[in-house]
């Protein structure tokens, strides 16, 4: 999660390897749209302004945060990828649903990125509010879709 320290769209652009080769994978959740959407754009604009083409860059959409974990399963089991990322949005509410998925994609992630041999990065914005969700999706804090695609070339290359 940014701080007040770290902007999610700032980063030393040296530190970034060509990505002219790359070919990446994004599953993005459909649940809070305008912020999953505002995501998925600075992650595709980043990889392709570090060389990435984009017919190499492969979207899938899945209904909720929930479904990223088997997205992600299934990219990886098609194989051909160099990276994998998730993007998502889970707001705070009054129901218990926030841990539980907070906690389930964050376990499945995990377990494919200790399991399997593709990196996936975790886009997962989890917040207490619509305005934390907006401050991180091009807002006063940054993209964190630029953060991911930044991480996704260096994990591509590591
Ligand atoms: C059910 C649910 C709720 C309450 N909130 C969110 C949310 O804030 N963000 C999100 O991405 N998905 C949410 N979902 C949907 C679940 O992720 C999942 O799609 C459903 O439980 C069906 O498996």
């Amino acid at each position: 999660m940014a701080t007040s320290l770290h902007h999610l769209s700032d980063y030393d652009s040296t530190k970034v390897p060509d990505a002219s080769n790359m070919c990446f994978g994004i599953i993005v959740s459909e649940w809070n749209p305008e912020i999953t959407g505002t995501l998925l754009e600075g992650a595709v604009k980043t990889l392709q302004k570090h060389g990435a083409i984009p017919e190499n860059i492969h979207v899938k959409v899945v209904p909720g945060s929930f479904e990223l974990v088997y997205g992600a399963r299934q990219m990886v089991l098609n194989g051909g990828y160099d990276a994998i990322i998730i993007l998502g949005c889970v707001i705070r509410g009054e129901t218990p649903h926030f841990d539980y998925i907070c906690e389930g994609v964050t376990y499945g992630i995990a377990h494919l990125n200790a399991t399997q041999d593709i990196p996936i990065i975790y886009g997962l914005l989890t917040t207490n509010d619509l305005q934390q969700a907006q401050d991180r999706s091009g807002g006063r804090l940054g993209n964190k879709g630029d953060e991911c695609a930044v991480d996704a070339i260096k994990m591509a290359k590591f």
